[in-house]
């Protein structure tokens, strides 16, 4: 019997999610080790991951631990998706599956993370920075509508079928309101296919059961869904919070 994988996560982020949504598809046992944001770069969890970014995976049954989602997307499946639910068995299909995989961790997950960077947390307001990011989530969102729009239908980014490429593109795909700071109606305006896409995705029951769990998260570490402490009302007055914290940390 598969005993259950060890996942450090940290509920506000995108990333931890990518991971769970598959490990939730494959229907794996897991459970959760649920980091504080401001505790990611500490003891215990950097002598899991020593680069102090989450999720963070190990493994009793095979003794792994691994961190980068990358990484640990393409170890899930290798060792837990014998049957290519989630992948394909042919050659080509495999390849351009790493291909997108490999354009979600490099090409989506780090621009729109220094678009929410820039947007809401740095210490300045820096509008070219601010906009080149901006900038350039609006142009993944175009290469992808691009590449969904030229498909047959079902539209997915490779073969017939969802790939664990198609899903790691879902948790920073689901914030596009904050990330673009548009209202909800309007986020998906010029994209059409990759709204289809996305929905088909966040309508299954495993993303569902993530989206469960990361409230349930969220809810224990007093944060609302845009990752705020309940009753904050700005992100300038969280980052105030978090400096504040810091220093006292430093001189108690
Ligand atoms: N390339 C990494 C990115 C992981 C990452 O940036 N995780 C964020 C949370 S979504 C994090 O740990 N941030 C902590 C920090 O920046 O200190 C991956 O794909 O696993």
């Amino acid at each position: 019997m598969t005993k259950p994988i060890r996942v450090w996560v940290s509920p506000p982020g995108s990333n931890s999610w990518k991971v769970i949504f598959v490990i939730e598809e494959l229907g794996l046992p897991y459970e959760l080790v649920s980091l504080r944001f401001e505790n990611i770069k500490k003891k215990p969890f950097t002598d899991v991951n020593p680069n102090g970014r989450v999720p963070a995976i190990e493994d009793p049954n095979t003794d792994m631990t691994l961190w980068e989602t990358g990484a640990i997307i393409q170890y899930l499946i290798a060792q837990y998706d014998a049957e290519h639910k989630l992948s394909y068995a042919t050659f080509k299909e495999q390849n351009l599956c790493n291909q997108w995989l490999m354009f979600q961790v490099s090409g989506q997950g780090p621009y729109y993370g220094q678009c929410t960077w820039f947007t809401y947390l740095h210490k300045e307001k820096i509008p070219s920075a601010i906009e080149r990011y901006a900038d350039e989530v609006r142009r993944v969102l175009g290469v992808l509508e691009g590449v969904l729009a030229a498909k047959p239908e079902p539209r997915w980014l490779v073969g017939d079928r969802m790939t664990f490429a198609d899903m790691a593109f879902v948790p920073w795909n689901n914030r596009l309101e904050l990330l673009l700071s548009v209202p909800e109606e309007k986020k998906w305006e010029g994209i059409p296919h990759v709204q289809a896409w996305h929905e088909s995705m966040t309508s299954r029951p495993s993303w569902i059961k993530s989206m469960e769990v990361r409230a349930r998260l969220m809810d224990e570490q007093g944060l609302d869904w845009n990752g705020m402490p309940k009753g904050t009302k700005s992100f300038h007055e969280y980052q105030e919070s978090i400096a504040a914290a810091d220093k006292s940390e430093e001189h108690p």
